[in-house]
């Protein structure tokens, strides 16, 4: 088989590296740290892999020989899908492995925010623990609430499986269509309910947006949308930072309708430092840890090697997105 040019844009453990040196011209370059490098072997690479780098029309230009892009990440909102399909250039991601991982860090966000875990830590660590903690920082209850999930695909169904069957959590859904749990998800059924958003927000103690980021989902998280949410509840965002208005959301932190923020995800990432999200007393701001995990982030990358070698030998990638439907 000819041995074609890959470039790879972000860290790649040695053992998937070494995958693709073996078939292929490997060149290692992440944008931010060796532009030159990186820019300099775009025309004459086949295959793209890496991750949280975004591509657009003039990267494309600049790579006319670009026969795939595999990405190291489950969302694709990094990359221009109608530009893609234009130039017939396939793009692959990683669904699957990392749903119980991402699922894992809505319950870290959703526990800490609804028990103040963060801010009582620091207290201790701050040796402010002087006698046994009163009303003021009593937290809430996370078993029996009720908790609105929008964005019902794999992962908002694993949050649903350890909302519903281990915190004994009614949880409410909305998505374009109503999932049909009875093949899709059996034991969600009479436990998880499609409901209207309106519904779905005034009904909620804790609502978690898991929503990928498109033009029909961007900003959608406003203050029309914080207006309609219980008063006293809680917001969780572990799908993209975009799909809300942050001043929106401070503004609703601010007026004391909405109790806590627990935000893995931001409109700009890293967080930057001017942020009131960083430091606001009820947000527990994270890094970005979805899927953070040794496991999860490299069955991600063998995912996303596996999908490049396929696509640069012309077979049919695992998971190739189809940029058609956008
Ligand atoms: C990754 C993610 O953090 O898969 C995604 O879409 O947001 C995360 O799992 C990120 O893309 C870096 O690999």
């Amino acid at each position: 088989m000819t041995r074609k040019n890959v470039l790879v844009f972000r860290d790649l453990p040695d053992d998937q590296l070494a995958r693709l040196r073996a078939a292929h011209e490997v060149t290692v370059a992440d944008p931010r740290t060796l532009p030159d490098v990186f820019n300099a072997a775009l025309p004459t690479t086949h295959g793209l892999i890496g991750a949280s780098h975004p591509v657009d029309a003039a990267l494309l230009d600049a790579a006319p020989r670009l026969e795939v892009i595999s990405s190291i990440s489950v969302g694709v909102d990094n990359y221009p899908l109608a530009e893609l399909n234009a130039r017939g250039i396939v793009l692959c991601h990683t669904p699957g492995v990392l749903t119980e991982t991402v699922a894992d860090t809505v319950f870290v966000l959703l526990m800490a925010t609804q028990r103040r875990v963060v801010e009582l830590a620091n207290l201790v660590r701050d040796g402010q623990w002087k006698s046994s903690v009163g009303e003021d920082l009593f937290g809430y209850d996370v078993h029996g609430k009720t908790l609105g999930i929008l964005g019902f695909g794999r992962i908002g169904q694993a949050v649903a499986r350890r909302a519903a069957l281990g915190f004994g959590m009614p949880v409410l859904y909305h998505s374009r269509r109503a999932v049909d749990l009875a093949t899709q998800a059996p034991e969600l059924q009479g436990r998880a309910t499609h409901a209207p958003l309106d519904a779905l927000l005034a009904q909620s103690d804790i609502v978690l947006a898991m929503l990928p980021l498109s033009d029909a989902t961007r900003g959608m998280i406003d203050a029309k949308f914080f207006a309609r949410m219980k008063p006293g509840a809680a917001f969780i965002n572990v799908g993209r930072g975009a799909t809300v208005d942050e001043a929106a959301l401070l503004a609703a932190l601010d007026q004391g309708s909405l109790r806590a923020a627990g935000l893995d995800v931001f409109a700009k990432e890293p967080l930057p430092l001017d942020s009131p999200l960083r430091t606001h007393p009820r947000v527990t701001p994270l890094p970005h840890i979805g899927s953070a995990t040794h496991e999860t982030r490299h069955a991600m990358a063998a995912l996303a090697t596996t999908n490049l070698l396929q696509a640069l030998a012309g077979e049919q990638p695992t998971a190739a997105y189809d940029t058609a439907a956008g």
